[in-house]
């Protein structure tokens, strides 16, 4: 039976609670084993509107989850997942990130979009992801999972909006048609130390082909990207996790590095 609308608007706000309070809470599918991929994306679209309409944030752009065959094979899936990205979410470079809102926060390397013009339909094709990016920028991708342990199924992270929390997007913009996107190497720092290495290939092969399935995915909903949309493409390594005075720098051959401080 499909969710009722009431249940839907009880989640939405369990969601939103923990966010608020910074309090991790147990998964949805422990209520409610039978929830769909398509339940969840409908939870993940009313947690917009609430937050819209609660802090007055609002939608720029998306996220993209679960690009990597590891991740995927993690998951047991073989698709990528999307989320969306708000802007209460940009975070700098410059600001140091708190911990104290945050519940166990990871950050991932990632390559950001940015885009020039509006983007929409089913026969969107890799050609003109690129023609509508402007720039692409090395950036960050804070996750923080809502639910215990970072433990979830495939129906419940995606109603927590792909475990999205934060991201900041580095001061490197470049023309996408200037450098390879299939074949940006990456280095992931943590308080100096190298923690991870990986590359844009991790990404769906590509990040454009994981931004031209995204892209695809919305227009069976009736959405697009607009023009100044930011598009977060994919994880090119493992997440890692920081706490308080941790510092993370992602070094990106050819788009320069982005970092974070943590107080
Ligand atoms: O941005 C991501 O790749 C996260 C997707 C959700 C899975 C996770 O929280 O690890
Ligand atoms: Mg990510």
């Amino acid at each position: 039976m499909p969710l009722m609308k009431n249940k839907e608007k009880d989640i939405i706000k369990f969601l939103y609670n923990a966010e608020c309070n910074a309090q991790e809470i147990v998964k949805i599918t422990d209520q409610y084993p039978k929830l769909t991929v398509k339940e969840a994306y409908s939870l993940q679209h009313g947690l917009l509107a609430h937050k819209i309409y609660e802090n007055g944030t609002k939608r720029i752009g998306i996220k993209l989850g679960l690009t990597s065959k590891e991740k995927q094979k993690m998951m047991g899936v073989n698709e990528a997942i999307y989320g969306y990205l708000h802007s209460d979410m940009i975070a700098y470079e410059w600001e140091p990130i708190e911990y104290s809102p945050l519940i166990h926060p990871k950050a991932e390397p990632e390559i950001a979009f940015l885009l020039g013009e509006d983007l929409q339909g089913e026969d969107v094709t890799a050609r003109d992801v690129i023609s509508a990016t402007k720039y692409v920028a090395p950036a960050l991708e804070i996750i923080d999972s809502r639910f215990k342990d970072f433990r979830f199924t495939l129906a419940d992270v995606i109603a927590d909006n792909c475990s999205s929390a934060k991201f900041i997007v580095g001061s490197r913009w470049v023309s996408p048609g200037a450098i390879d996107l299939g074949n940006i190497g990456m280095v992931l720092s943590k308080n100096g130390k190298v923690i991870a290495t990986g590359s844009s290939a991790a990404v769906l092969g590509n990040p454009v082909t994981a931004i031209t399935w995204a892209v695809h995915q919305l227009a069976s909903k009736g959405e697009g990207l607009k023009k100044g949309d930011v598009v977060l493409s994919g994880a090119m390594s493992k997440a890692i996790a920081f706490n308080s005075n941790d510092s993370i720098v992602a070094q990106f051959n050819n788009l320069g590095s982005v970092s974070l401080y943590c107080e």
